[in-house]
């Protein structure tokens, strides 16, 4: 595969080159993953700066139709270019997919200026790796002005979430039962909005929700000066989407001007500089005849009983750091 004219037609914003890219980048083949990252050194930054926004909440809590209202308002009325990534957390017992259909977003994915890519990422639980990361800076060179990743809230997606974006929106659900509304308070310290969704069908216990969620985060002492707002919404609705869009873009507003933001884009870099490293560390070892020479006589060993895993797996570092 052509590696430049792939980075050129990603540049001119090419959906299928895009698309295609992604799948490099999703691969598993080390041919693949040496492309993609000769991929990512070829494209150019934009001049411009895109917003990267994180959404998460429990299964069926309305990310997908949030997302679904939000983008076509966004791409029909402010005249955006829209980009979704909605990772799929594959079940490590059957493998199949949480979010199954509903990830289609299907009035959005018909618009042209809108990118949908469901992302089936195994072995991660909730799902984000390195490889959501480079999807997102590959559709940012494709010129999307908004990339918005959608994370069902298992395990420790949202704080993986919580560092690849600018913005984090979570959305709650009144009336779930367990702990408070059903998300854990770490969760809610993360956010930077939180939206107490399906107000439509509960008013009351919605804005209950919503002053339970305010007063525990009053609670909380954060060294940022934006302080996380909490509103009710209806994914369904328009202008309640408009509504919690326009304190997404206060808080960016707020993080723009008092520099916050380039101190975030920092520090999103500096993460991915570690997670890079450990991949191609990782992909140099395993390819290496001593590393899978070095494995087999460990697995011998732990088969035959000869050897404890914790003395067989520090022997064969201390012999690979040897080489
Ligand atoms: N009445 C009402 N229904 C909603 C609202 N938001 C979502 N729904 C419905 O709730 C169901 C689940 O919505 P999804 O958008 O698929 O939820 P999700 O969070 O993306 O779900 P997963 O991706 O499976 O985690 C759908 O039937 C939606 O139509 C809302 O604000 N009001
Ligand atoms: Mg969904």
């Amino acid at each position: 595969m052509d590696m430049d004219q792939l980075a050129s037609d990603i540049q001119q914003g090419g959906r299928r080159a895009l698309a295609k890219a992604i799948t490099l980048l999703e691969s598993t083949r080390p041919s693949d993953r040496l492309a993609a990252n000769d991929l990512l050194l070829k494209l150019r930054p934009q001049n411009k700066t895109s917003i990267r926004l994180g959404i998460s909440g429990v299964p069926g809590a309305g990310k997908s139709t949030f997302i679904e209202t939000l983008g076509i308002n966004l791409v029909k009325n402010h005249g955006m270019k829209v980009a979704v990534l909605a990772i799929d957390p594959s079940s490590p017992v059957s493998g199949g997919s949480l979010l199954g259909d509903k990830t289609r977003m299907e009035s959005l994915s018909q618009l042209d200026d809108a990118f949908i890519r469901p992302s089936p990422t195994k072995g991660f639980m909730g799902g984000i790796n390195t490889s959501t990361r480079e999807s997102m800076l590959l559709c940012e060179a494709a010129g999307f002005d908004i990339v918005i990743i959608e994370t069902v809230g298992v395990g420790q997606s949202e704080y993986q979430v919580r560092e690849l974006v600018d913005a984090f929106l979570l959305l709650a659900v009144p009336n779930t039962g367990d702990e408070l509304q059903g998300i854990k308070k770490g969760i809610m310290e993360l956010a930077d909005v939180i939206a107490v969704n399906k107000a439509d069908v509960d008013p009351k216990a919605a804005d209950l929700a919503k002053i339970q969620m305010e007063s525990a985060l009053t609670m909380v002492t954060s060294s940022s000066l934006w302080s996380p707002r909490v509103l009710t919404n209806n994914a369904l609705s328009k202008d309640s989407v408009e509504m919690v869009w326009s304190v997404l873009q206060e808080y960016l507003s707020s993080i723009r001007a008092n520099g916050d933001l380039e101190k975030l884009r920092e520090k999103q870099n500096l993460i991915w500089l570690k997670e890079k490293v450990q991949t191609l560390m990782m992909d140099s070892i395993k390819s290496s005849e001593s590393y899978v020479m070095l494995m087999q006589q460990a697995q011998l060993k732990v088969q035959k009983k000869s050897q404890h895993v914790v003395e067989a797996a520090s022997e064969l570092v201390g012999e690979w750091m040897k080489i």
